[in-house]
């Protein structure tokens, strides 16, 4: 589960991108047939246990899907993505306690940014190391560059191994950046050009891509693999944009009669 920025953890988990750019539109052909919305997104199928909205909210949640795992002996891990930011709200510190005193199966990890919307980790957290506070729970931990692709899937397979194997979680925290606004509205002036040019030279796609060619990948199927995303990408949105809007119903209002 994720936070409100789940669109790319939906797609990683295997959500397909129609439905996740059906929900963005609010259509009824959505995940959440358009009654989600972007910030919602949840899928029974892939396990994908959602978007939330409010910041830090979903991981206690992270904690009793973890535990439910656990109950069931069914081998399965929780995986838990949020900001830093969420670092600071009570669920967090509630869901870190009851990870580590029950020993349950969860990855919690911190997709560090560097900003909680326009305020810098520096203006909101007394100790920047997120990671830090699994040694007051005797948790095991880990921080690391985020944009690194193969790094990531690296360290994250330990940890789900370490869960997948002992049983026990970890609090992970990877650094990394937004190079947009928070949202559509925020047009990030809080923040020098230099300071979003310097992060952008550590972009992961172009990293990625770089490590890639330098390994003796052809350039041809690169490209031929960006052309099959971009035209993943828009036929999704075609299809959002050709679907339905979502049904009006919604069971809690209640009708004037
Ligand atoms: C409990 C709660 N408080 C405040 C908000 C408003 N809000 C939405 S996003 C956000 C910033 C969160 O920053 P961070 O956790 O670092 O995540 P990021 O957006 O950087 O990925 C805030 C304060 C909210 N959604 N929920």
């Amino acid at each position: 589960m994720a936070t409100y920025r789940e669109h790319g953890h939906a797609y990683a988990k295997g959500v397909a991108a129609r439905p996740i750019l059906a929900e963005l539109y609010g259509k009824k052909t959505g995940c959440v047939k358009g009654l989600g919305g972007s910030m919602h997104i949840f899928d029974k199928a892939t396990n994908f246990l959602g978007g939330y909205g409010i910041v830090g909210g979903h991981v206690p949640i992270a904690a009793g899907a973890a535990f439910a795992a656990k109950y069931r002996g069914d081998g399965r891990v929780a995986l838990c993505f949020f900001g830093e930011g969420a670092s600071t709200i009570g669920g967090f510190a509630e869901g870190l306690a009851l990870a580590a005193l029950w020993k349950l199966p969860v990855v919690l990890i911190c997709e560090n940014n560097q900003y909680s919307m326009g305020t810098p980790v520096y203006r909101s957290l007394a100790v920047e190391d997120v990671s830090l506070r699994a040694l007051a729970h005797g948790m095991a931990r880990d921080r690391f560059d985020g944009d690194d692709v193969i790094k990531v899937k690296r360290r994250i397979a330990e940890a789900i191994d370490r869960a997948r194997t002992t049983g026990e979680p970890t609090l992970v925290e990877v650094v990394t950046y937004r190079f947009r606004g928070h949202s559509m509205s925020d047009p990030g002036l809080y923040r020098t050009k230099e300071e979003v040019e310097e992060w952008k030279r550590r972009d992961p796609l172009n990293r990625c891509r770089q490590r890639l060619l330098e390994i003796g990948f052809p350039t041809e199927e690169l490209d031929a693999l960006e052309a099959d995303v971009k035209a993943e990408i828009e036929d999704a949105v075609k299809f959002a944009e050709d679907s339905p809007a979502a049904d009006e119903y919604l069971p809690y209002v209640i009708k004037e009669s």
